[in-house]
């Protein structure tokens, strides 16, 4: 009797640890789209979209390797919706002697998983996911006994452990290790990004979308156009553009923000990466030939490997590390409901309305918008971290809780108490102001603290930093922030918080 080797959607690579000593003759590789999956959030139509058609591609190139596969569509007349039925069912049906999956991304789907060999009464093996470049084991060895779990040095170990960007005598490349002083310069006038790829579809995209039209109509998000890679080989003519064309830039306006350019330099590789169809350590080696090749600036190529060795590793380390005691958290007691205009509701903000509408349109929005816009937004605002989480979770087309959970209720949201970030990403109007060029389209004016036309920013942010004064005024990175309000008149300081209650009035009329 053989295996059932269970492949979950977001684990879309050959290399995947659940396909190693897969036996042609005896095993059976099984994907399914499930409901339960598709809807414990409402996820974004494109982001159903791509997973489906990269199952279904990932599955047919399985299938002409010759091996067995057992595929079952969402409307399958069969499909009983969730990961445990569909065990329970193909168990069954196949009679297997076991069951090898690789560890799920989530927490969530984890526990499930470990109840399964009580409930389908075989051995239920869950493997390591051997994609990740840090396991379990060394992130926390490398947390143990650490006061604060700063991102820089465990960039630093990884740097080192696969020898990215190191020279012979274990220095990096460069004298340095990070050169981000030399990254974020504002946008210039009238910028924007070189065209991006866009795949032909194919019968099994054509195929996927008809069926999220159907079936995920309701969900917020525009299904089409759609333009997703969904297979490895176009993936990888992603990544090659991007390297190419982009990468010589994307350090310089990484923070950058234009109106109309949702992409600007950035990789859009963040889906692919996630659902197992590039691989990390691929990407940073790649994007070190350029470097090494002399047709990337090493600011920009360091810069890029920092995000993906460093960032999406560390992201990781901290959910595995914190869970499931983490997804508990909400340091600052943020409980105000979600408003609408993060479900597309019209707002005077135009920062706020630019983001969400790239999201609708592209399941996708760059870092500094979803940090310094809708992220930013809901710190200063207190909006309630669940709410916020589930947003995240469900628009972005990368979102899986392991890595939107941390940059969420840690990096954005300040929920964690300070693990990821050593003081809150809260910005006034005069940051967006100074990144972007959203302010000269706005109806708020950035320059204005109180009145009709006040940027809400700018109240909002020092209601913030009022409110939450017990937990930051004796923070050392922050003496400038309440040495500045401490200089402000009383009756500037009433005005600004008298403001405040008025645009939290205005947001729960649906009026911002
Ligand atoms: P680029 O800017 O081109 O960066 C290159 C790659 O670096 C990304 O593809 C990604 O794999 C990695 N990376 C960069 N920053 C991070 C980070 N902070 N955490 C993890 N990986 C990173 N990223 C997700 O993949 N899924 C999410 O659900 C997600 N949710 C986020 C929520 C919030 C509130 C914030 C502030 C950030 C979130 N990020 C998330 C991180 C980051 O915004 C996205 O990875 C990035 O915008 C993806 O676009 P890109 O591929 O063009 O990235
Ligand atoms: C996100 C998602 C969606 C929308 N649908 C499916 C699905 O139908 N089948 C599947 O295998 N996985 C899906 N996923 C991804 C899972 O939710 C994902 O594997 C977990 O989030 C990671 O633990
Ligand atoms: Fe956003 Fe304020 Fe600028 Fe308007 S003025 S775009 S609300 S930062």
């Amino acid at each position: 009797m053989g295996a059932l080797r269970l492949i979950l959607a977001d684990q879309l690579s050959e290399s995947i640890a659940a396909l190693q000593g897969l036996d042609k003759a005896q095993d059976t590789v099984m994907l399914c789209e499930v409901m339960e999956e598709a809807s414990y959030v409402p996820h974004h139509p494109k982001k159903i979209a791509f997973l489906f058609s990269a199952m279904r591609h990932f599955a047919a190139e399985l299938e002409a390797q010759g091996v067995r596969v057992r595929y079952v569509t969402l409307n399958d007349a069969e499909n009983t919706g969730s990961f445990t039925s569909e065990a329970e069912r193909a168990v069954k049906a196949l009679g297997v002697s076991r069951l090898i999956v690789t560890e799920p991304g989530e927490y969530r789907v984890r526990e499930m998983i470990k109840n399964w060999a009580a409930t389908l009464g075989i051995p239920v093996e869950i493997l390591p996911d051997t994609r990740f470049l840090a396991t379990h084991e060394e992130f926390a060895a490398w947390a143990k006994g650490k006061k604060q779990l700063r991102m820089e040095f465990f960039y630093r170990e990884m740097r080192k452990k696969y020898a990215i960007l190191m020279e012979p005598d274990n220095k990096p490349t460069g004298g340095e290790w990070n050169y981000d002083k030399e990254n974020r310069k504002p946008p210039k006038a009238g910028m924007a990004s070189p065209p991006r790829m866009a795949h032909k579809k194919s019968a099994i995209t054509k195929d996927v979308l008809a069926l999220v039209k159907e079936r995920f109509s309701h969900h917020f998000g525009t299904l089409e156009p759609f333009h997703y890679a969904v297979t490895r080989r176009q993936a990888l003519l992603e990544l090659d553009h991007f390297i190419r064309r982009l990468l010589p830039e994307f350090g310089d306006y990484q923070d950058a923000m234009v109106a109309g350019e949702p992409y600007l330099y950035h990789s859009l590789i963040s889906s692919y990466l996630n659902a197992g169809l590039l691989l990390p350590l691929e990407i940073c080696q790649k994007a070190e030939a350029a470097y090494r090749a002399g047709t990337v600036p090493l600011n920009a190529a360091e810069g890029f490997i920092r995000q993906i060795l460093g960032w999406r590793e560390y992201i990781r380390g901290i959910y595995w590390h914190f869970m499931p005691e983490y997804g508990q958290r909400n340091s600052l007691n943020a409980t105000r409901p979600l408003p609408d205009f993060y479900w597309g509701a019209p707002t005077g903000m135009f920062c706020v309305a630019e983001t969400v509408r790239h999201t609708r349109d592209h399941a996708y929005s760059h870092h500094i918008q979803r940090l310094m816009i809708t992220g930013n937004f809901a710190l200063l605002a207190g909006l309630d971290v669940t709410a916020v989480q589930e947003w995240y979770l469900a628009v972005y087309s990368d979102a899986y809780e392991w890595v939107e959970m941390p940059n969420t209720l840690g990096m954005a949201l300040f929920g964690d108490g300070g693990v990821v970030a050593s003081k809150p990403y809260a910005a006034s109007g005069k940051y967006i102001h100074r990144m972007s060029n959203y302010c000269e389209k706005c109806t708020y004016d950035p320059d204005v603290m109180t009145g009709e036309n006040a940027c809400p920013f700018n109240a909002l942010y020092w209601d913030f930093l009022v409110r939450h004064e017990d937990k930051f005024r004796g923070n050392q990175r922050m003496p400038y922030m309440f040495s500045t309000w401490d200089r402000f008149a009383p009756e500037k300081q009433q005005a600004i918080r008298v403001h405040a209650a008025t645009t939290f009035k205005k947001m729960a009329e649906g009026a911002l």
